[in-house]
């Protein structure tokens, strides 16, 4: 005989054939006790699903919505319906919100009861926060004001759920607060005018042209990139992808700020506010472009005011970036689709490599913005990038402009203080000015212009002093960049800020650079300078090619009058920047706003039709800067990013507006 075996025998075999169930009237005990198990586990199922499945917590339909309100309430009375309240003598149990705030719960509470309750509703509360409000808005000090627009939330990103920390960075716990600067806005007063009446004059002339270049821009091109002063309409260059993301606003807002166009300012302030938002953009960005514009605008203009909106906002742009940051060796690609996450280099950059001017210059922004929002992901990233940079081998002790994301190897040897080189070296001592505990950053800077001084600086036949690129680690091409100009400003800074054996020849180079380029405006009809100039038996500072003559309304130059005007006090350097105003006035100035011109050799040259960006955030800025009292945006407390967005320095300005 078989056994009945472990499985029940539901029927009583009858000529071999088992007994129908439902033909019984009654089931036997062990048959009642199966059906009540049967019963008891699929109920657990469906209860445990309104606890367990995610789509029930969603709350994008009323469906969702009034399936979760129940699921509340049941969790909320999770722990009573399994495990039943202890009777609390005459006492109805407490709310849930008394229960967690109230320390004195009394001797009749049942501790895990409590606990568990305790525990659920906090995870709750969590979710809900996470999911529906964002991290609590930080406290800013009661005295200060509000800020320009009332509600910093409405915007399309403060309305959003947080974005999720980045490769699991932690979103730190406790809310953001903010040490009160001494007061809310900078400057407190008299915005910095001169005493010098002359300068006065001039500064109100530039900024009245901040004004033609801005209304302009608003009239023909108002949330575009950038504007096309000729055809009055807007512009993008391909740096911006070819989403609409008010490009002239992030970059002209703080120079709007700082010459009091409050007016202005705060249109753009809103509109920063209510449209700027990269979840949707899915053509590629520049990462570094994106940095120093968008982010470093938008730093600038929290520092100087304490709005948390620009501080919120650059953050959700440095988001974007992240994902940029993700190759082999965490050295970032140059262009990032912010949809996807996608990021990818140029193709023409020696073999899909990444910029070393690229990747050399997050370093003011990111840092900044670790401290103003307490998360270090952001500082983590560029301190990443640096190290690589740092431990690498170099070819006499120089920088090649290219690395490969992947390998980490550098790409073609080709050295520049201009374009694809530039703004890293100057990052390395801004660095340091911004931090000056980052000593390693000041090292590297002295470090890196040593083999440059020795390799690339060169004298011309008549002793104009210039920087020269280098070839395949050994060809110097006798060619400057508009862009290397920016270098007088930058070993001026070097110069003044520390003295080590280097400081003197730095301080030559500085006044020696700058003259030249001075002279490479100078020679030219226009009294403009060109995209670049060359050194020759037969030619000094000057274009030779046709796609070297043009001028397309770039600051380096004046960014070194000012810094030099500003450490020396040579009226020279006011002087030379009065004549770019009056050029910029007489060759780049149109009805519809500012335009580049393709040939500062001729009286009547063609124009390029383009209002860039970084005229609003730049060459406007330094102008007014020049002719303003050393007060408003002092050296000694602001340190500028390479797209002239002020950055507050640690320890010394107290608009740094750390994150407690
Ligand atoms: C600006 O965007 C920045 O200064 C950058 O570092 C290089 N060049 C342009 C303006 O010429």
């Amino acid at each position: 005989m078989s056994s009945p075996g472990v499985l029940p025998m539901y029927g009583r075999p009858t000529h071999g054939a088992p007994l129908s169930l439902l033909s019984r009237r009654s089931f036997r005990p062990r048959e009642k006790y199966l059906i009540v198990l049967v019963l008891a586990t699929f109920a657990l199922v469906c209860f445990g699903a309104f606890f367990f499945l995610p789509e029930f917590r969603s709350s994008g339909s009323a469906v969702n919505e009034s399936v979760y309100r129940v699921y509340r309430r049941m969790q909320k009375a999770g722990p009573e319906l399994l495990i039943p309240a202890p009777p609390l003598h005459n006492e109805v149990a407490p709310p849930p919100d008394l229960v967690r705030h109230n320390d004195h719960r009394g001797p009749h509470h049942d501790p895990h009861l409590l606990g568990d309750r305790d525990r659920l509703r906090a995870k709750i509360d969590e979710e809900h926060a996470v999911r529906n409000e964002g991290l609590e808005r930080p406290q800013l000090d009661p005295r200060r004001p509000s800020p320009p627009s009332a509600d910093v939330s409405s915007g399309p990103v403060g309305a959003e759920p947080p974005l999720a920390p980045p490769d699991g960075a932690q979103l730190p716990d406790a809310p953001l607060t903010v040490p009160p600067a001494p007061s809310d806005r900078y400057p407190d007063v008299n915005r910095g005018e001169d005493r010098d009446p002359q300068a006065r004059l001039r500064r109100d002339k530039v900024k009245q042209m901040m004004k033609h270049a801005w209304d302009n821009y608003k009239l023909y091109a108002w949330g575009k990139n950038e504007l096309k002063p000729i055809s009055k309409r807007g512009h993008t260059a391909s740096i911006f992808g070819s989403s609409n993301l008010g490009a002239t606003i992030l970059d002209g807002l703080d120079t709007l700020y700082i010459m009091g166009l409050d007016k202005e300012f705060k249109e753009g302030r809103d509109w920063i506010s209510e449209n700027l938002n990269l979840d949707n953009i899915v053509s590629d960005l520049s990462v570094f472009e994106t940095t120093i514009r968008f982010v470093g605008g938008m730093l600038t203009c929290y520092a100087l005011t304490g709005d948390t909106m620009f501080r919120d906002k650059a953050r959700h742009v440095a988001d974007k970036l992240l994902p940029a940051f993700q190759t082999p060796t965490g050295i970032p690609h140059s262009l990032i689709n912010p949809s996807t996450g996608i990021s990818k280099n140029y193709g023409w950059a020696s073999g899909g490599s990444s910029i070393l001017s690229e990747i050399g210059t997050l370093h003011l922004e990111f840092s900044y913005l670790s401290d103003i929002t307490g998360n270090p992901i952001y500082r983590q990233k560029v301190e990443k990038v640096r190290s690589i940079l740092r431990d690498m081998d170099k070819p006499r002790g120089l920088y090649p402009n290219y690395i490969n994301p992947k390998t980490g190897k550098w790409g073609q040897h080709h050295m520049s203080l201009g374009g694809l080189g530039d703004s890293f070296y100057e990052y390395l001592l801004k660095a340091w000015l911004q931090d000056q505990s980052d000593r390693e950053a000041r090292d590297m800077f002295d470090d890196a212009m040593k083999p440059i001084l020795e390799n690339m600086i060169r004298v011309s036949p008549s002793g104009l002093t210039y920087v020269a690129d280098l070839k395949y680690d050994r060809i110097l091409e006798d060619k400057m960049d508009h862009l290397s100009c920016f270098s007088g400003g930058m070993f001026a800074l070097g110069a003044k800020t520390l003295k080590n054996g280097f400081s003197e020849k730095y301080m030559d180079l500085a006044q020696g650079l700058t003259n030249t380029c001075h002279e490479s405006y100078d020679r030219s009809a226009t009294k403009l300078g060109p995209e670049a100039f060359r050194f020759s038996e037969a030619v000094e500072a000057k274009a030779l090619k046709s796609n070297e003559k043009y001028y397309i309304l770039r600051p380096e130059t004046i960014e070194s009058y000012f810094i030099l005007w500003r450490l020396t006090k040579d009226p020279k350097y006011r002087e030379w920047g009065w004549e770019a105003v009056q050029a910029i006035e007489k060759h780049c100035r149109v009805d519809g706003g500012y335009t580049g011109i393709r040939n500062v050799y001729l009286e009547e040259s063609p124009k390029d039709d383009v209002q860039q960006s970084y005229f609003l955030a730049e060459t406007l800025k330094y102008l007014y800067l020049l002719y303003s009292d050393d007060s408003l945006i002092s050296l000694n407390e602001w340190v500028f990013n390479t797209e002239a967005h002020p950055l507050p320095i640690k320890g010394s300005n107290p608009f740094y507006r750390e994150a407690l």
